[in-house]
């Protein structure tokens, strides 16, 4: 659970790798997807290194709450309060980067 050298997202938090911010507090970090599937498409990770959702679920409940409030926030600003939250959790789910991100998108009207 140890923040990395080698992970990117702890890289992106750390300021080591640049990124487009969104929103940070003590314990979260948001910024913009590069390759956005959403006119607004917003990572937002804990600040603590956990591989995925269900790892930080288990660990830490509260986060997982906190990150849901901060998607929230992002969707009042950007599109009335709607919005998609996706985790993709595992290889063959999609997920890619290994230190769980929530991917919100939001901005317009979303296929169904
Ligand atoms: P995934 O759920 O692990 O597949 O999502 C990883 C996301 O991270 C994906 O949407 C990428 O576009 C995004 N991303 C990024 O925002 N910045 C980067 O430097 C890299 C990936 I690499």
């Amino acid at each position: 659970m140890s923040a990395s050298d080698d992970c990117l997202f702890c890289s992106i938090i750390a300021g080591r790798i640049p990124s487009t911010k969104v929103y940070e507090d003590d314990t979260t970090y948001a910024f913009k997807d590069i390759n956005p599937k959403a006119k607004v498409h917003v990572l937002v990770v804990p600040k603590r290194h956990y591989a995925d959702v269900a790892e930080l679920a288990a660990d830490d409940p509260a986060e997982l709450a906190h990150i849901v409030e901060v998607a929230q926030h992002i969707a009042d600003d950007a599109f009335h309060g709607a919005f998609r939250l996706v985790f993709n959790t595992g290889l063959d789910a999609g997920q890619t980067v290994f230190h769980v991100h929530a991917h919100v998108m939001t901005g317009e009207k979303l296929d169904e």
